[in-house]
C-alpha cells in the first residue's frame, strides 16, 4: 500500500516563528484559526471519508484549550513515547476497545507509528491527513517523502518565538525550500485544494491589527 499523503498545517510569523513558552506567539487570530478548523476537518467533496486526521505532538495537544480538545470531527492521533502502540479497528475483528471514541485521542510513540495509524484507518477513503505540529514533529514529517504539501498562514509581523518551522519558506529568503523543491502554488490552486471560496483573499487578511496570507506550498 503507498503511503497517505501528508499536509502540514502551520501560522508562522515574518522570521517562521510559531511557538512561545509552549503557547502560540500571537493572540486574537480568531479567523485564521476558524480557517484552520475548517481546512482540516473539511473532507474531500469526492471521497467516501467520515473525516481527516490530525496528527500532533503531545506538547501541542497539551497546548489546545481543554474545551476544544480533541479537536471535533477529526481524529486526533498525538505523538508521545509514552504510548503503546494502538491499531485502529479492522472491519474483520470486533475489538470495541482498541476504538477511538469520537470523544478520544488516540496515542501512538512516533511519526511512523502515526502514519500507519492514520492510513489503516483511512484506507481507501480519501480523508486527508494534517501535520499540526509541533517543530519536532513537523521536523519528524518533512524528511517523510509522504509530507507533499505545506498549508502556511504566514504572519506579516514579528513576535517573541522560541519555536520554529523547520523548513525556511520566507517570502524572500526560500532558495533552501526552492532547492528541496518546494514551490509555492497559486491562490487559486490553494482555493481548489482547501475548498475555501470565500476566505482566500487577494493581498491577504487582516485581524486584531495583524496582516497575514493564506498560502499552499508543495513539493515536486
Ligand atoms: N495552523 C494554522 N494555520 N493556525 C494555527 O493556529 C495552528 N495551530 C496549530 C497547528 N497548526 C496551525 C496548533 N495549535 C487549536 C488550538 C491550538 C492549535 C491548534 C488548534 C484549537 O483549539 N482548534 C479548534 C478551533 C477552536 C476555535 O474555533 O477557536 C478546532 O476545532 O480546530
Amino acid at each position: 500500500m503507498t503511503a497517505p499523503e501528508l499536509t502540514l498545517i502551520v501560522a508562522a510569523t515574518r522570521s517562521m516563528g510559531i511557538g512561545f513558552q509552549g503557547t502560540m506567539p500571537w493572540k486574537g487570530l480568531k479567523r485564521e484559526m476558524q480557517y484552520f478548523a475548517r481546512v482540516t476537518t473539511r473532507v474531500p467533496a469526492s471521497s467516501q471519508a467520515p473525516q481527516n486526521a490530525v496528527i500532533m505532538g503531545r506538547k501541542t495537544w497539551d497546548s489546545i484549550p481543554p474545551k476544544f480538545r480533541p479537536l471535533k470531527n477529526r481524529l486526533n492521533i498525538v505523538i508521545t513515547r509514552s504510548a503503546t502502540p494502538s491499531h485502529p479497528p479492522s472491519s474483520s475483528s470486533s475489538a470495541p476497545s482498541s476504538s477511538p471514541s469520537a470523544s478520544t485521542e488516540i496515542r501512538v510513540p512516533s511519526v511512523e507509528a502515526a502514519l500507519q495509524y492514520a492510513h489503516e484507518a483511512s484506507a481507501g477513503t480519501g480523508a486527508r491527513v494534517f501535520v499540526m505540529g509541533g517543530a519536532q514533529i513537523y521536523e519528524a514529517a518533512l524528511r517523510h517523502p509522504a509530507a507533499k504539501r505545506v498549508l502556511l498562514t504566514r504572519i506579516d509581523a514579528e513576535f517573541d518565538c522560541d519555536v520554529f518551522f523547520p523548513l525556511d519558506l520566507r517570502a524572500d529568503g526560500s532558495e533552501e525550500a526552492a532547492a528541496k523543491g518546494w514551490r509555492k502554488r497559486s491562490r487559486e490552486e490553494l482555493k481548489r485544494w482547501t475548498g475555501e471560496e470565500e476566505e482566500v483573499e487577494e493581498g491577504g487578511q487582516e485581524e486584531a491589527g495583524i496582516k497575514y496570507e493564506f498560502e499552499m506550498w508543495e513539493r515536486e
